[in-house]
């Protein structure tokens, strides 16, 4: 069996501008989350993973990008990254930076050239086209609402844009982008980070024929090609793990993508799972209810699929997505730490490396501002706008779609503990804190034992110590309950079973978790009872 140390890793998702501020500006920053790193260890992860801190305009909170090699001020300076990289590392906690090379800031100095004429050498690092008759050269939408090409009168043509226009996309067929690119990954590397989130990286591959396509960019003819350069020229020649955001991926793509021997990536974060509760047509913005088969059978599809060929990377929630409590399980009063906890459990246990989104330890839930100035998400205010100013949705729906899926539901700020706004900052914070953070705040889960805290810690001690978490085979076991999740892991003589219960009424206890097994981890005190309470979770051993 192949083994790597990100098969083994527990990754903690950091949002700095949102975990803590040390200077009272309303930001968090570098030095705010060196003042943190106790408590991340202590939590037992070993990788951190950064969303942008390079300089930026924050037109998209850091994914635009105007200077990779400098950090942004609102963050701090290189020398707070460099004392960030050794306190991490002396606490053996890894650091992987957010890599965002399918586009840069418009406020990039490339890109400033770019724009300033047809024939400057920096013409080519983007995509720029004609018009027809006063049109955009194609219909393609842009993923923050309207048209994805902006027209520019300097040079009468237009430049494309997947995300907002100032986020205009790089040209990868331009091999001087891709050298600039490799350059500057090398240069991160050098100073001694451990690895990169690849943000959209299976987009980074345009059709020639950019006009006449009808769909979006994704997994183009060239992407492989671009991909296996960049471990050839780059991170093969580092101890690092890498893994890609590719929305629109099957299994089938991911055996390529990140098979143990195709010498691309390491592992993807895929978006299936993501769709269970979007409308076709209007997407997140019309939530509908999804349902636990569904679920699990896509989660078990990437399970068999990549076993034994490639790496799972496992998440429920991140900066742009719902918090899982909210989205999955059931935030009331009640159920909010047990089902925070079950849903902990289902995915930890699975195989391959989790992720853990800052305030998931916790039990963090969604918020719902009144107001949609209360909100500073771009797609979220976009989407507003794009949809409300039409008449296709109420405001009053728009908002109650917002409060199921905006990305700011991620986004407010870590509840430290219950002084003013949750000890996140002295000043006011850029987006406000939760007000549940009186109740939900890391000072209260660490005094508990029965916290969401103190499971997660101790999925991560168990996660060491029984190989089985880690490279067991999974097995589904109740494919067709609506109700009820019941799974097997199995390495060489030890087994694990996983059983959990997604509603708030009793059900049976799945026929394969009723054994005598040492149950290993719970939600409740453990018991041979034939039901499984609201929200339980049981694991099981056996050896
Ligand atoms: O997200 C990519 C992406 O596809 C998002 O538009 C996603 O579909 C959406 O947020 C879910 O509603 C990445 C980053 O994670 C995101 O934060 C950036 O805004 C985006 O790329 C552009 O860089
Ligand atoms: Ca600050």
């Amino acid at each position: 069996m192949v083994k790597h140390w990100w098969q083994e890793a527990v990754v903690y998702q950091v949002y700095p501008r949102s975990f803590q501020d040390s200077n009272g500006d309303g930001i968090g920053d570098l030095q705010g989350l060196i003042q943190r790193l106790d408590y991340l260890q202590a939590l037992g992860v070993s990788v951190l993973w950064l969303n942008p801190i390079y300089q930026s305009p924050n037109d998209d909170n850091g994914y635009d990008i105007s200077d990779y090699t400098q950090i942004m001020a609102d963050f701090g300076t290189m020398a707070d990254f460099s004392a960030l990289l050794t306190q991490a590392h002396a606490r053996g906690l890894k650091i992987v930076m957010d890599l965002v090379v399918n586009h840069t800031s418009d406020e990039h100095p490339w890109f400033i050239e770019s724009r300033k004429s047809k024939d400057n050498p920096y013409r080519d690092y983007y995509l720029w086209r004609d018009g027809h008759d006063g049109q955009a050269p194609n219909q393609w939408q842009s993923f923050f609402s309207g048209p994805a090409w902006t027209y520019d009168a300097q040079t009468a043509q237009y430049y494309l844009h997947l995300f907002s226009k100032k986020q205009p996309d790089l040209n990868w067929a331009n091999q001087d982008v891709r050298q600039a690119i490799y350059q500057m990954m090398r240069g991160w590397l050098d100073k001694g980070i451990d690895g990169f989130r690849m943000d959209v990286i299976n987009m980074i591959a345009k059709p020639a024929d950019l006009q006449g396509a009808t769909q979006l960019p994704r997994n183009g003819a060239h992407i492989h090609e671009y991909l296996q350069e960049m471990n050839r020229e780059v991170l093969s020649h580092y101890d690092m793990m890498t893994v890609g955001e590719m929305d629109g991926t099957t299994p089938e793509m991911a055996l390529q993508y990140t098979g143990f021997d195709t010498h691309e990536l390491n592992m993807l974060f895929q978006f299936e799972h993501m769709q269970v509760d979007a409308d076709p047509v209007l997407g997140k913005w019309r939530p509908q209810p999804w349902s636990l088969p569904a679920l699990k059978a896509i989660m078990s599809k990437w399970q068999t699929a990549l076993d034994g060929k490639a790496w799972n990377s496992l998440y429920w929630n991140n900066h742009d997505q719902p918090r899982v409590v909210s989205r999955f399980g059931d935030d009331r009063p009640e159920y909010r730490v047990r089902s925070a906890k079950m849903l902990g459990a289902v995915l930890h246990f699975m195989q391959g490396t989790p992720y853990i989104y800052q305030g998931e330890e916790l039990g963090m839930t969604n918020v719902a501002f009144p107001e949609i100035s209360q909100y500073r998400d771009i797609e979220t205010l976009n989407a507003y706008h794009e949809l409300v100013d039409s008449g296709r949705v109420t405001p009053q729906a728009m908002m109650a779609a917002i409060h199921h899926s905006s990305r700011d539901n991620a986004r407010t700020p870590m509840q430290w503990d219950a002084t003013a706004n949750a000890g996140f900052t002295s000043g006011t914070p850029w987006l406000a804190v939760n007000p549940n953070y009186q109740e939900i705040n890391a000072q209260a889960a660490q005094a508990d034992p029965d916290s969401v805290w103190h499971f997660y810690q101790q999925m991560n001690a168990l996660r060491k110590q029984y190989p089985v978490i880690t490279y067991g085979h999974y097995q589904l076991l109740d494919p067709e309950a609506e109700h009820t999740w019941c799974y097997a892991r199995t390495l060489d003589d030890e087994r694990l079973i996983v059983a959990a219960n997604f509603t708030a009424t009793p059900q049976p206890v799945p026929a394969a978790a009723q054994t005598s097994d040492r149950q290993l981890l719970g939600n409740y005190p453990a018991t041979q009872a034939q039901t499984l309470r609201p929200y339980e979770v049981r694991v099981l051993f056996n050896a």
